[in-house]
């Protein structure tokens, strides 16, 4: 299968305000060090390096009102939602370089605005041990990391939920999360509540990742933006320990290429974000380096004849 990609600008975000530990500001110099672009090349894809977003540096404070750093974390989503949304006008397709994963929200805001303008449809996988499906009302952190697909979805505080206008960005029907395994008790009720597909991994244990992902790009069509937001922490701290929240009974090396690899059979991947690396813990950029293995897959490498 010889695919031509739409040609691709890596934005670097070097923060970590949305997080509770320090660290994923350096993921976009790691992910660099690992040869994301080169890989990329050397797959024929035409790859630019834009470098990196400047937003207020991370000051370390105590939650207010149930939001850390929540000034820091408006700034950085505006300035990605600016650059993403850059992107995509130019017909180019964005891959975000986390930074941490409260990032989403503005990379999916311009990405869902880019939809309603081009009539396409949206469908978002979410990789992740987690939902971040958190309010202020029922976090047990005030880490915004763990707050922006509810923010997408319009709950949440203004200035995040109307980033990018009135309307909520995203509905929870457009989202799939696959590989959570960490969810906070308020959390859980509201995303019943909210009626998000949650493939956890207790699912992917009875179903096998093979099912999961067929039903996760069900009716993702010709009119399908489909967006990636791959937070390494999906994958088991075993293969990826560089992440500031680790969490065990994560998709193994086997699992997470096959959702790569399924994910670039469906040939619609629009866009990407590579959140919440974490080089400070991790070991030889051993992380990075596997993230990269995996983004290639998603762009289509394969073992034999399949190419
Ligand atoms: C927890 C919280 C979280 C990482 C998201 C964790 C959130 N649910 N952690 N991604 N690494 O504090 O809201
Ligand atoms: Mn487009
Ligand atoms: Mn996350
Ligand atoms: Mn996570």
């Amino acid at each position: 299968m010889n695919r031509t990609y739409p040609r691709v600008s890596l934005i670097g975000a070097p923060t970590d305000v949305g997080a509770g530990h320090r660290g994923a500001r350096l993921g976009p110099e790691a992910l660099r060090i690992a040869g994301l672009g080169e890989a990329l090349a050397a797959r024929g894809v035409d790859v630019l390096d834009r470098g990196n977003l400047d937003g207020p540096r991370n000051p370390w404070q105590k939650p207010v009102d149930g939001y850390r750093h929540l000034p820091e974390v408006v700034a950085w989503n505006r300035l990605v939602m600016d650059a993403v949304g850059a992107e995509l006008r130019e017909g180019r397709m964005p891959i975000l370089l986390g930074g941490d994963h409260c990032l989403g929200l503005g990379s999916i805001t311009a990405i869902a605005r880019h939809c309603r303008e081009t009539g396409k449809q949206l469908r978002v996988l979410w990789l992740d041990a987690h939902a971040d499906f958190n309010t202020s009302q029922v976090t047990p952190s005030g880490n915004i990391h763990g707050m922006p697909v509810s923010c997408l979805c319009g709950i949440g505080p203004e200035a995040l939920t109307t980033l990018g206008g009135p309307a909520p960005a995203m509905r929870a029907e457009d989202i799939r999360q696959i590989g959570i395994r960490s969810v906070d008790p308020g959390e859980k009720q509201l995303i019943k509540q909210h009626g998000l597909d949650v493939y956890d991994m207790r699912y992917i244990d009875e179903i096998g990742m093979k099912r999961v992902m067929e039903e996760a790009l069900e009716g993702v069509d010709d009119n399908t933006h489909l967006h990636v937001s791959f937070d390494v922490d999906f994958l088991d701290p075993s293969i990826a320990p560089g992440v500031g929240t680790t969490v065990p009974g994560g998709p193994n090396y086997r699992e997470a290429q096959l959702v790569m690899e399924m994910i670039a059979d469906n040939g619609r991947l629009a866009s990407l974000d590579i959140v919440e690396l974490n080089p400070i813990l991790d070991k030889r950029n051993r992380t990075a380096k596997l993230s990269v293995d995996l983004v290639e897959s998603l762009f289509g490498k394969s073992t034999l004849m399949r190419d």
